[in-house]
């Protein structure tokens, strides 16, 4: 058992927690595009950029010496598997936010990913208190092929959203779609209204 701060996602409180068109699974399948890059603690960093007052980075000891957070949620991948009932761990997007300050010009976020993926966020999603970069699922480091050492967790959006072996984030004043949603998938990505394709 842990102590650390807990957010439950309000989605998992919905009377009936399925998004239209998804199916439910135990399992928890891996897609991504590309293949799972290795990582080495000395080399790896997290770079937060963009419209901040002085851009950061972070060596991987000083990012797991951020306070952590801990996240219970639900993910619904477009492809219309959903699965109930995760905790993840991991530091909470307030936690970097405090890092820097922010341009009030600011109003979308990019996520960098190793190999050059991205994906675009409006501050306001990325803002959430159930939003997370995850080190942990289950109390268990994170697999490889699910993102370690660290990957976001976007639990009000469909999982692709959520980017495995994430490098930083970027602070933009316009919108920038990324890999996904510059390869047919819809800018946003609601499961509720079922955003699935641009
Ligand atoms: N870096 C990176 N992250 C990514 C992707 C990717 O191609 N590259 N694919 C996304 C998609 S489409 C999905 S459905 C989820 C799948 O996460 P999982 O393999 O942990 O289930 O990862 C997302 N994060
Ligand atoms: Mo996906």
């Amino acid at each position: 058992m842990s102590d650390l701060p807990t957010v439950i996602s309000p989605d998992t409180q919905r009377k009936n927690r399925v998004p239209p068109g998804q199916r439910l699974t135990e399992r928890w399948p891996v897609l991504h595009h590309g293949s799972v890059p290795r990582f080495d603690p000395a080399i790896w960093r997290f770079h937060i950029f963009g419209l901040v007052d002085r851009e950061r980075t972070l060596t991987y000891s000083e990012f797991t010496a951020l306070p952590r957070v801990r996240v219970s949620c639900d993910i619904h991948c477009v492809t219309t598997w959903s699965r109930l009932n995760n905790w993840f761990q991991g530091v909470s997007v307030g936690a970097l936010r405090q890092l820097v300050t922010v341009d009030p010009a600011t109003r979308f976020v990019v996520v960098h990913a190793a190999g050059g993926f991205t994906t675009n966020l409006t501050l306001d999603d990325f803002m959430q208190p159930d939003v997370l970069f995850a080190l942990k699922h289950e109390d268990q480091t994170l697999s490889p092929e699910h993102g370690y050492p660290l990957r976001l967790v976007v639990p009000r959006l469909y999982f692709w959203k959520s980017a495995k072996w994430v490098t930083g984030v970027e602070f933009v004043s316009l919108d920038r779609p990324g890999f996904w949603e510059s390869n047919g998938y819809h800018n946003h990505g609601d499961p509720w209204s079922e955003e699935r394709y641009g």
